[in-house]
């Protein structure tokens, strides 16, 4: 009888802290020991033959078999998500749980599980997003998630059917800093869209490359600063999501410099792509619509050097996949205006590889820098490590073997998404994650799947550090103890 499950031996393993060399040992699903020329056998043994050895990706913003604020269904379901997912490396996924108004939170949570637990094929938590924050949700629902390992919400400041007010991301703020979650947001100025969008297509101008044109850069940078001017009302920890320009950017700078708990993301269309893309004739260009748009190669810049700096934690996908025809893209054909267009893009399964090749290969970022936005801070900020996120005795057995000098052209045919097309077709990709394990099981190998439809688990998350205030609200509030007041919230 074998010592082990799986033996990976002659490992460059690389954490966010360190890079060794070594063996792996597992043992029921979970990493047992790590040391050079190991003993003991294995009952699956596999030579990375020197190769690296990275912890498996954690996606903590993609979208899966969820419905838009517009009603439009996902293309990806759980199954075909998170197939794309581990052919890319990732082997935990961050979806949402997506509350529309009138909807209880609990009834939604139930839902997804419905439709996640019979299909996921890797490991996954859920993310609220909260736009109907009723006295109930308050008061009551988001509470009692927080408890059962909900611990992250996203909220919108644009969308008509999303969006919430400043007044009530103050109220789920409050309730998040109280009971330990984090507040995700998408910071764009609803009503400089709402005006722009109006004008642009009531002059005629509805083609998709207009999208970048009324989603300004003014836009996230105005509502990234009300966003962290909200949370520092209340000192409550926030994390900017899907971040793509400039002035946002130093903007979430300089509120960390001050000592703010205010965290950043980003995603591959902001290092990838430019607003020129959507510039296709028709509707073509629909297929490169997501907001933020990708905006030019200064901003590209931008994103890079928070990446480098430390600005941003995590580099997420928010694959947002919908089908081109069939889907939510052109609902009007080639009448379809910008306004009407799904917004999105996928990247689950480019996620790893394209920053890999971007960021690793052309001298951008470290390998270990690589660990950390792909995976380590995923795990960290949302209540998953050490379980998630690294390679170290104790955690889940969840990681990729990478052929670093693997080229690869890609093409939609090869990705395993259910979208129709990748916005990224016929890009040069050096490196890709051939080996992929989750739990011990290797789930990607020579090109195939070998894992079951429900194989992957939910994860609870812990209340992360992440949540936990600074202890520093406004002056105001703060002054309210000098009147031998109690705190107002
Ligand atoms: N926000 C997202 O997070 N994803 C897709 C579109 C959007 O507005
Ligand atoms: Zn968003
Ligand atoms: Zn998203």
């Amino acid at each position: 009888m074998a010592d082990y499950d799986l033996i990976v031996r002659n490992a460059r393993i690389v954490t966010a802290e360190r890079q060794t060399e070594g063996d792996i040992a597992v043992r029921d699903g979970h990493v047992v020991e790590i040391a050079p020329d190991l003993k003991g056998s294995g009952a699956r043994e596999i030579d990375a033959g020197g190769k690296f050895v990275l912890p498996g990706g954690v996606d903590s913003h993609c979208h899966i078999e969820q419905k838009s604020g517009m009603g439009v269904m996902c293309a990806d379901d759980f199954y075909t998500g998170t197939v794309s997912a581990a052919f890319g490396g990732t082997t935990t996924v961050i979806p949402f749980a997506a509350q529309h108004r009138g909807m209880s939170l609990r009834q939604v949570v139930n839902e997804y599980h419905e439709a996640a637990t019979p299909k996921a094929v890797i490991d996954y938590a859920f993310h609220l997003i909260v736009t109907d924050p009723t006295p109930q949700a308050l008061g009551q629902e988001l509470p009692a998630l927080i408890k059962d390992g909900y611990t992250s919400f996203k909220i919108y400041m644009t969308y008509d059917a999303m969006k919430v007010s400043d007044y009530q991301i103050l109220d789920i703020l409050s309730v998040a800093r109280r009971d330990g979650a984090l507040v995700m947001v998408h910071a764009e100025n609803h009503d400089m869209i709402q005006w722009l969008a109006h004008h642009l297509v009531e002059q005629g101008h509805g083609a998709p490359k207009f999208h970048a044109i009324a989603h300004a850069r003014i836009a996230e940078a105005e509502a990234t600063n009300r966003a962290i001017s909200l949370a520092r009302l209340v000192d409550a920890p926030l994390l900017l999501v899907h971040m793509s320009e400039i002035e946002a950017i130093e903007t979430l700078r300089q509120a960390q410099k001050k000592g703010l708990k205010i965290f950043g993301e980003t995603c591959p269309q902001y290092i990838a792509l430019t607003a020129d893309d959507m510039d296709k004739p028709g509707v073509e260009g629909a297929m490169w619509c997501c907001s933020p748009p990708p905006r030019d190669s200064a901003a590209q810049e931008a994103v890079w050097a928070a990446l480098k700096d430390g600005t941003f934690q995590t580099f997420s996908s928010d694959h947002a996949p919908y089908q081109f025809n069939a889907g939510g893209k052109i609902p009007k054909g080639d009448k379809t205006t910008f306004k009407e267009m799904a917004n999105g893009v996928p990247g689950i399964e480019i996620r790893l590889p394209m920053l890999f090749s971007e960021g690793v290969q052309k001298g951008r970022i470290t390998l270990q820098q690589f660990v950390a936005l792909t995976s380590a801070n995923h795990a960290k900020l949302y209540g998953l490590y050490p379980r998630k996120g690294t390679i170290a005795v104790g955690s889940d057995a969840d990681f990729a073997i990478w052929d670093a000098d693997k080229d690869v052209t890609v093409t939609w045919k090869d990705l395993h998404d259910n979208v129709g097309y990748t916005p990224y077709e016929g890009r040069q990709i050096k490196g890709w994650p051939i080996t992929v394990v989750s739990r011990g099981r290797v789930v990607v190998e020579n090109g195939k799947l070998n894992a079951e439809r429900g194989s992957g688990q939910f994860l609870p998350c812990a209340s992360p550090d992440s949540s936990k205030p600074i202890g520093q609200s406004a002056p105001e509030l703060q002054a309210m103890s000098r009147f031998g007041l109690k705190p107002l919230f």
